[in-house]
């Protein structure tokens, strides 16, 4: 025995001695520790649940989760500092910090996970991974059918295993939602089975609903095409450039967007999530079957919204509302049934949060705020204004009823009154009965650049125009979009120019331990 760890063993007997502990008491501590079921979709609009008002999507399973718990209707990401927001994103949420304190590298930052495991929790994650392999390697004990990268077609899913530490690769054959919520239920029953001392910490993080948006085969055709309206703020084409405007995620769809295309396009959206919807009821009712439901805190929510016809648009690559703000609800121990917040918070603040609501001290190095004070009905709120940034192009500011984007490469105000008009359709900023809210809506953006260490410019010597040609914009599908998509969406592409053929090259390279990740994509 190493001198450490007799040290340790010893100050324990010693305790012991002083406070005998009978196996009773030690069981109920063991159960007033609260696990924790993450559950995270990929590009989910906060629109795109039944329960936020949405009478065409069908998600019964996550309607009930929030019937049983708090929904946030104002939850939202910080932005990103480049085209692939998930990155970013990921690294906020399981950092805790905001985006220039963290970017997309997690390597040397104590992750949720981390910490969690830190304070005697046994952590395990399937799915998703948009950060290093090493971070992942370092945040979790383990790990079955994870991906590592930005995005895949479906049923090409390069799964990994984490293995004595190590990310190792794995044969698996699927879809991807399948492939993720199997696992999960895996992890939960063998947990179950070996009822351990510790506490777990459970991470699923889905590929869908983002694209490519082939559903499994059996789910097609579950929202025939025309039957779902295009969103409210619908335009064929965003009315002025800003950023890129053939970035990758708006090459999904030929310009000017038509209606049906929308539709179609919100027809597969819709399956994949109804599909995840299904999925993440089949992990609940995991749970149940094993009595570990009524102590665990659920957590449901997206890494980012998207477009997907609102505004012109199809990506998350913009600061409207629905590609940055996100679903949030969360379930379980601690927290009020059937409750709609509207406070305005951050994925970031998720870190804090659920340590506090899992007895466990609330970290010290993180930005995020601790949200059960909301969650339990005591403050309305944890900030009075919210920031958002995209790239050094966009940036916006919200209050609970004004929200301004500005685009200083074109010398150009947004300025919508969220409460009169959420959809972001009436530009208020050239109103001279508004002078005095964009001066304070400036104000606050200031405020905002100081806090979070953003150095952009907001008033650049050198403009841009704001008029482009859509005719010059080009559709260049990836490697990861399979026939059905390049069928319903690609038609006038001429593949044999930009594909080489090569229409099976879509297999990530499988990284090991220290390799950086090259962002594939969104
Ligand atoms: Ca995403």
């Amino acid at each position: 025995m190493n001198r450490k760890l007799y040290i340790i063993t010893s100050c324990l007997t010693v305790v012991k001695a002083i406070f005998p502990e009978t196996s009773a008491a030690a069981d109920q501590g063991r159960k007033s520790r609260v696990n924790v079921l993450f559950l995270l979709a990929d590009d989910q609009r906060a629109d795109a649940i039944a329960c936020s008002g949405n009478n065409y999507i069908r998600t019964p399973g996550i309607d009930q989760l929030a019937s049983t718990g708090v929904r946030f209707t104002n939850s939202y990401i910080m932005g990103s500092h480049s085209a692939a927001i998930s990155a970013p994103s990921r690294a906020m949420l399981l950092s805790g910090k905001y985006l220039n304190h963290v970017y997309d590298r997690l390597d040397g930052v104590e992750t949720m996970p981390a910490y969690f495991h830190k304070n005697g929790y046994q952590t395990f994650a399937t799915g998703k991974w948009h950060n290093e392999p090493s971070a992942f390697e370092a945040s979790f004990q383990e790990g079955e059918n994870v991906f590592v990268g930005g995005m895949c077609n479906h049923y090409r899913v390069p799964c990994q295993r984490l293995v004595n530490g190590m990310l190792t690769s794995s044969d698996t054959l699927g879809y991807s939602t399948d492939l993720f919520a199997d696992a999960a239920i895996r992890f939960l029953e063998s947990y179950a089975e070996k009822k351990p001392a510790a506490p777990f910490f459970c991470y699923v993080a889905f590929t869908a609903p983002h694209d490519p948006r082939s559903p499994r085969q059996d789910y097609i055709g579950l929202y025939p095409d025309g039957t779902i309206p295009p969103p409210g703020n619908f335009k064929t084409l965003h009315p002025f450039r800003f950023d890129n405007m053939n970035v990758r995620d708006e090459t999904l769809a030929p310009w000017p967007r038509t209606p049906e295309i929308i539709q179609q396009s919100l027809s597969d959206y819709y399956t994949l999530i109804t599909h995840l919807d299904k999925r993440v009821g089949d992990i609940i009712s995991t749970l149940k079957a094993k009595g570990l439901y009524d102590n665990t805190i659920i957590v449901y929510a997206a890494d980012n919204g998207l477009a997907i016809g609102s505004h012109g648009l199809l990506g998350k690559q913009n600061l409207y509302e629905h590609s940055v703000k996100v679903p949030l609800i969360i379930s379980g121990p601690g927290v009020p049934r059937a409750q709609v917040r509207q406070a305005m918070v951050y994925l970031c603040d998720l870190f804090p949060t659920l340590a506090n609501l899992c007895h466990l001290p609330v970290p010290k190095q993180v930005d995020g705020k601790c949200l059960t004070p909301v969650i339990c009905g005591k403050s309305d709120a944890v900030r009075k204004s919210l920031f958002t940034a995209y790239r050094n192009t966009v940036r916006a500011v919200r209050t609970d009823e004004w929200k301004m984007i500005v685009y200083p490469q074109q010398n150009y105000i947004q300025l919508f009154n969220l409460k009169k008009d959420p959809l972001e359709m009436n530009n208020l900023s050239g109103d001279s009965a508004n002078k005095g809210i964009v001066t304070k809506m400036t104000g606050l953006l200031k405020t905002w650049l100081k806090e979070t260490g953003d150095t952009l410019d907001l008033f650049p010597k050198k403009i841009l125009p704001m008029e482009y040609d859509y005719r010059k914009l080009k559709q260049i599908p990836d490697a990861h979009q399979p026939d059905y998509i390049l069928k319903r969406y690609f038609k006038n592409v001429d593949f044999s120019k930009i594909r080489n053929n090569d229409k099976e090259v879509n297999i990530l390279p499988v990284k090991t331990k220290n390799n950086q990740i090259k962002n594939l994509s969104e």
